[in-house]
């Protein structure tokens, strides 16, 4: 039988930390997929319990009849979908028992018709336990020794099958020395089995970047081409972020480097319709380097969900201007860039130099409040709470900077200290953590 996996999976890997997608989020996903032309989805929540830290638990009947219907729609609309279990928090690769529950599991999602499964050792402890010490010698043998059993019974229970493989050294900044030497990774390479397919984030957990060259090293040392498991859109790891940037940062060649690129985006999954339709135009053409069309085409359609009731209205003016402020990990977008310019330029000339700027500035604060109270009308709450949080801190504070320009305008020769009645300054990032962030900069910048 043909193997079901598409030969070069493309689409998005639900592996983030943090609360997972809701089933009619996934069955959404499906249809984004389809119409973009993606033919991938991983299963991988890092909090379904399940999945990682109970990982050796059956499903219940009423779990497994909603994953079985997840697989029919996926397949239906032409979609792969992966099954993937995380095992690597309390396995012990020495007991016959453990390795009978990773089967005994991928058996009842087998009889569910899945046909393509994913193996998960990221984020976990590098050490073995004695036992397994004893047996396999390093983490690298255990890992291939597991995945490469589990591999052919794979093969036996259901023809055709998929396994991909996600090592504890996911990305060049965690291979010790480096990619080249390390001996975990030149381990694998030797014994995992040729036909398993390895994750790998690129040079980070979150690669701003991905270098063919950077590929290329993995694929000496790994012996096969990565199937790129991508972080750039990811928030889980800073919750104050949302990414809606253009897919960027990755060569034209890269696609032919690897075997398979699959986004891990934002947990807030309404926020990822831009993502998504944008790493499909890249994948179309990847080598346009004018990004911004294929950007600003997601944005227009991503405007049609945005139904509103009257008179409020969102342009596409607005929606693109937030989505410059939320951008990418590594920069914010051209409008955010030009607006941080401005904001530098009126903190450090008087009030008198200010000239076409200031307009400028209050023009664009003008776009992002109105934004924030048209946002308040839109008829789907689901789009609007998965971008709440971001858009009322973005208002706050635009709020307080417009008071400021407006009290500096007024002002420019007082001596005084801008003190807005209205402004707490212990609620705008007042919490502990916040206040953690400060002593961790002082320290980052050498102070103690
Ligand atoms: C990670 C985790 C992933 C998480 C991401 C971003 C991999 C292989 N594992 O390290 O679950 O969502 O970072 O925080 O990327």
């Amino acid at each position: 039988m043909k193997s079901c996996m598409p030969d070069y999976p493309t689409g998005v890997i639900e592996g983030f930390y943090g609360k997972p997608w809701t089933d009619t989020e996934r069955f959404m996903l499906f249809d984004w997929l389809q119409t973009c032309g993606l033919n991938s989805y991983i299963y991988a929540p890092k909090d379904d319990l399940k999945h990682r830290a109970a990982w050796r638990e059956l499903y219940s009947d009423s779990e497994s009849k909603t994953i079985h219907s997840l697989i029919r729609a996926s397949n239906k609309r032409g979609i792969s979908f992966s099954y993937a279990i995380a095992p690597g928090l309390d396995m012990r690769f020495s007991a016959d028992s453990d390795l009978d529950a990773l089967r005994n599991k991928l058996a009842q999602v087998i009889k569910m018709g899945c046909r393509s499964f994913a193996l998960l050792f990221d984020d976990i402890p590098a050490r073995l336990a004695p036992n397994d010490r004893k047996r396999f010698g390093s983490q690298a043998s255990a890992q291939a020794a597991t995945a490469n059993s589990l591999c052919e019974w794979l093969g036996r229970q259901a023809a055709g099958s998929t396994l991909f493989f996600c090592p504890t050294v996911y990305c060049g900044a965690m291979a010790r020395p480096n990619v080249s030497h390390s001996e975990y990774l030149r381990e694998l390479g030797d014994k995992l089995h040729p036909a398993i397919k390895v994750f790998w984030t690129g040079p980070d957990i979150i690669s701003g970047e991905i270098p063919v060259d950077s590929i290329r090293e993995f694929r000496s040392v790994l012996r096969r081409r990565p199937v790129i498991w991508d972080n750039l859109y990811a928030n889980d790891y800073d919750m104050r972020r949302l990414h809606t940037g253009p897919y960027a940062g990755r060569p034209p060649s890269l696609k032919a480097e690897t075997n398979g690129i699959l986004l891990n985006p934002n947990c807030q999954f309404h926020a990822n319709f831009v993502p998504v339709h944008s790493f499909a135009s890249w994948l179309r053409a990847p080598a346009r380097t004018n990004l911004q069309p294929a950007w600003n085409r997601a944005i227009r359609t991503w405007l049609a969900q945005f139904q509103i009731r009257q008179p409020h209205k969102i342009s596409f003016k607005a929606l693109r201007l937030f989505c410059d402020f939320l951008y990418l990990p590594t920069s914010p977008g051209p409008g955010a860039t030009q607006y941080l310019h401005d904001l530098q330029m009126l903190l450090r000339t008087p009030p008198s130099h200010w000239a076409g700027r200031y307009e400028r500035f209050q023009r664009t604060s003008r776009l992002i409040l109105t934004l924030f109270d048209s946002l308040l009308h839109i008829q789907n709450r689901d789009l609007l709470h998965a971008l709440y949080a971001h858009a009322w801190e973005l208002k706050e504070r635009v709020l307080l900077l417009q008071a400021w320009a407006n009290w500096r305008k007024a002002n420019p020769d007082t001596t005084e200290k801008f003190a807005p009645a209205e402004f707490s300054p212990a609620l705008l990032r007042g919490s502990t953590c916040a206040e953690l962030d400060r002593v961790i900069a002082e320290i980052l910048a050498g102070s103690q």
